[in-house]
């Protein structure tokens, strides 16, 4: 036995009490076991040098982290593969079927919390001292079950097997209080709560790449204060004391699966401000452990990025704790704020943008929303001084219209706080996830900030991991990589990845890269023959759409195109259909719980498939699968089999999009808007190696606009008549989605599918074209990954750490 395997071993014996008889969720559990002990040497040798370094931290603060599995992860960065996988031989197991064991832990809904994620890799992997701060959902992500073509929603039971990627620290731990009452003596507010929950940590350590660094993140559970409130129980009261456990359980137990429209539910406000609030006393803690009360210090040693606005309430936290419990005066723990808090903005949609109602927030967080009101007088202060010079009619709306505390619109007497407002303000600098982004963000959004605070605002590129998105989902093409480059330097210097692009020409290079692609496809095209039972040519073009469903990204524009071109492999001749390009269409993704129209295009994605997937006559030619339960560790076998992906959101709504990376390092071709991240991919791979169709940004609001006068292409006429007329089955429910579309008196096709549709076949036409000519699609694939370098989160966290967090590498002593 090889030192690993006894250690395999040892734990299959005294953890699971098995000996003999294992099956393979065994030999995953006593691996992780295993391999979680190098893990957390490493980790408490990191922890310990930077707490003895004492260097600026940042703490990314996020109410999402989207981490799938651990254990190839770890495995990997730890650089453990070489005696794991010769242990796991002996044993008579493969790594991967090991891996698959392991439950994904999905504590997100999609690009804000894998992006988290990536960012905690390249963290790591920097030496960049740096923890994540979120929350221990009891429930992750919800698992999506398809009967019938319609969506379901099953809960995630992750935790119940047991998780060795974390270690509780039940001397962790910090009160939360939630509503009571706040009263003053002598100038100092006190704020009583009425309910307190407790903040329990579970540590997560997160292996750097190659280096000895572990950093960690940190995950809030909530629990009652005393197991049984005792005093409750002795009084009889049972049912009181119970109730108050579930209270708190409750705050942990679900994460929202909406991604984009928030979700105006008590509990959601209560989750953020818990892990806020445990974050900031755990920090300020450890602040004080070793500089005691020198807070003006604080902004040397830590500064918070808030993830989105789900975390905004930290800036009245962090208010609170210095002014109430430090005894601050205002104006020294404004100017301490300001200097620690920054936020990132994820989206542009206007129903994305978080308002929380006053008379909530001052039921549930009294003290707090006294603070955010001194912040906005002195907000609101400001700028009427500022625009003194103006008319007083214009100047008060302007400060109306830049309060952090405005009207709602839609509900009579309401007043909301504008949590992106308050992030803004409070905040040192701003940014957007992509270059188009920034400059809609400063256009748009929050243009009467950037005219006031130009200098705030700033771009900050997205990125994803090379490390899970490439060199480990990918072994196929890592390998090529490596041996034609002669080192695995790209792994973490992605630009080198550019010297790819010498072989762009090269016929033999051109061999081994299809090759790859090939056994890749094979590997994606055995899921699809365990989930449906169906065998898919693979001489076909696998053509890709997974991301959330939602309008904006078109889906539904997709399965226009694969409907029409179902009608045209009917209409042709059997000479015809010889210069066809086959093609397997998949998508993956869930639609929010409660978002209808996104649920509908699911089912028409699916009846759709149903039709054509049996029809004999073209079944060869054209595939349409909606693969269930889209996830991460699906993604990991989806994106290196693809070789067509579509990022085809209407211009200026999608803010950057990160999958979009994943598939081009891959060297899959991109058939996409001028939009997100799409434009610096062009830029960097080529834009003449893109499929690029579709309005710019620039003209979506004029078209807008015109959209109940727009003409419509006949080819889209005709399958909205087809759709209508009961092709597909369930006319009645696919009838709501033929008129968002294209019925001017209900819908109003805001995305404008009608609009862009007919550039969207002329660009699928080109597609085809491209795909017939072997030679230009494997250049072109090669270009991609060639110009992938800018798009790993290395560079992305380089960036944040000298523009935005001043925060220096400092890489512990190996072991
Ligand atoms: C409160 C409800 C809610 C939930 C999630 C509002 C907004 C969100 C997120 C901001 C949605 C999201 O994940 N946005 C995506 O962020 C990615 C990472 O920056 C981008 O690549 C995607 O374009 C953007 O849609």
């Amino acid at each position: 036995m090889t030192p690993i395997q006894k250690e395999v071993a040892s734990k299959l014996r005294y953890l699971l009490g098995k000996s003999k008889d294992y099956d393979l969720k065994d030999i995953y559990q006593g691996t992780a076991w295993s391999v979680r002990e190098h893990l957390i040497d490493s980790f408490e040798n990191t922890q310990d040098y930077w707490t003895e370094k004492d260097p600026k931290f940042v703490y990314y603060l996020s109410a999402e982290f989207l981490m799938g599995r651990s254990l190839l992860n770890t495995i990997y960065n730890l650089g453990l593969e070489g005696e794991y996988g010769k242990a796991m031989q002996q044993m008579g197991y493969k790594m991967e079927e090991v891996a698959d064991q392991e439950h994904n832990a999905a504590l997100g809904n999609g690009g804000l919390g894998r992006l988290a994620a990536c960012f905690l890799d390249s963290i790591a992997t920097l030496d960049l001292p740096g923890w994540g701060y979120g929350i221990r959902y009891q429930y992750g992500m919800f698992k999506q079950l398809i009967k019938d073509g319609y969506q379901s929603e099953v809960p995630d039971i992750w935790l119940t097997e047991g998780n060795p990627w974390e270690v509780k620290r039940h001397d962790i731990c910090f009160e939360v209080g939630f509503s009571g009452k706040t009263s003053s003596s002598n100038g100092k507010t006190v704020w009583t709560p009425a309910e307190k929950v407790m903040a329990v940590a579970y540590d997560n350590p997160i292996p750097g790449y190659n280096t000895t660094t572990t950093s960690n993140l940190r995950l809030w559970d909530a629990e009652p204060i005393t197991e049984f409130d005792l005093e409750a129980f002795n009084s009889g009261d049972y049912e009181k004391a119970v109730e108050e456990r579930e209270r708190a359980l409750a705050i942990s137990a679900v994460l929202y699966p909406n991604d984009s429209t928030p979700e105006g539910k008590e509990l959601r406000l209560k989750q953020q401000y818990f892990f806020v609030s445990a974050s900031l006393q755990d920090v300020m803690t450890r602040f004080k452990a070793v500089h005691g009360d020198n807070w003006r210090l604080f902004p040397e040693k830590a500064c918070f990025q808030l993830n989105d606005t789900h975390p905004t309430i930290a800036v009245a936290e962090l208010m609170r704790l210095l002014v109430d419990e430090e005894g601050l005066d205002w104006e020294a723990a404004w100017s301490i704020t300001t200097k620690c808090v920054n936020y990132t903005n994820h989206t542009v949609m206007p129903e994305a943008l978080e308002k929380w109602p006053v008379r909530v927030l001052a039921k549930m967080l009294p003290r707090h929303m006294e603070i955010i009101e001194i912040i906005n007088a002195g907000w609101t202060k400001f700028l009427e001084d500022k625009y003194s010079g103006l008319k007083a009619a214009e100047r008060d709306q302007l400060v109306e219209r830049m309060s952090i505390i405005q009207e709602n619109p839609w509900v009579k007497d309401e007043m909301q706080v504008n949590m992106a407002y308050l992030a803004v303000v409070s905040s040192s600098a701003v940014n957007g996830v992509a270059y188009i982004h920034s400059e809609i963000v400063k256009a748009d959004i929050f243009n009467d900030f950037y005219k006031l605070f130009p200098e705030k605002f700033q771009n900050k590129t997205n990125g994803v991991t090379p490390r899970r998105w490439l060199a480990f989902c990918n072994p196929g093409l890592s390998k090529l990589i490596t041996d034609t480059l002669g080192s695995d330097n790209w792994i973490t210097d992605t630009y080198e990845l550019s010297k790819l692009a010498k072989y762009a020409d090269d016929k033999a290079f051109h061999k081994k890269w299809r090759a790859v692609k090939q056994d890749n496809k094979a590997r994606l095209a055995a899921v699809i023959k365990e989930t449906f039972g169906d065998d898919v040519p693979l001489n076909a073009l696998f053509d890709i759409q997974i991301k959330r469903i939602h309008e904006y990204k078109r889906q539904y524009m997709n399965v226009l195109s694969i409907i029409w071109r179902y009608k045209q492999l009917k209409k042709m001749t059997p000479e015809e259909r010889k210069k066809v390009v086959p093609r397997v269409c998949m998508f993956g993704g869930k639609a929010a719980s409660a978002y209808d129209m996104a649920k509908r295009i699911i089912h028409l994605a699916v009846k759709v498939g149903d039709l054509i997937n049996k029809d004999p006559d073209t079944r060869d030619l054209l595939r349409c699968y909606f693969l269930p339960d889209y996830n991460v560790s699906l993604a990991e076998i989806i994106i290196p089999a693809s070789e067509l992906s579509q990022h085809i959101s209407t211009a200026g709504t999608e803010a950057s999009g990160t999958s979009n990376m994943k598939f081009q390092m891959n060297g899959c071709l991109i058939i996409g808007t001028m939009d997100g991240a799409n434009i610096e991919i062009a830029e960097e791979s080529g834009k003449e190696n893109m499929f690029v169709f579709g309005v710019d940004a620039d003209d979506v609001p004029q078209l807008r606009k015109e959209r109940k006068n727009l003409k419509t292409d006949k080819r889209f006429d005709e399958i909205m008549a087809d759709i209508e007329g009961g092709m597909f089955g369930d006319k009645e429910y696919f009838k709501p989605l033929v008129d968002s579309i294209s019925n001017m008196k209900v819908g109003n096709d805001w995305f404008l599918v009608a609009n862009d549709f007919a550039s969207y076949l002329d660009a699928q036409e080109e597609v085809d074209r491209v795909y017939k000519d072997v030679d230009e699609w494997t250049r072109r694939s090669i270009m991609y990954t060639a110009g992938s370098g800018k798009f790993s989160s290395d560079r992305t966290i380089v960036e944040y750490a000298k523009d935005i967090w001043h925060v220096q590498p400092l890489k512990p002593p190996a072991l």
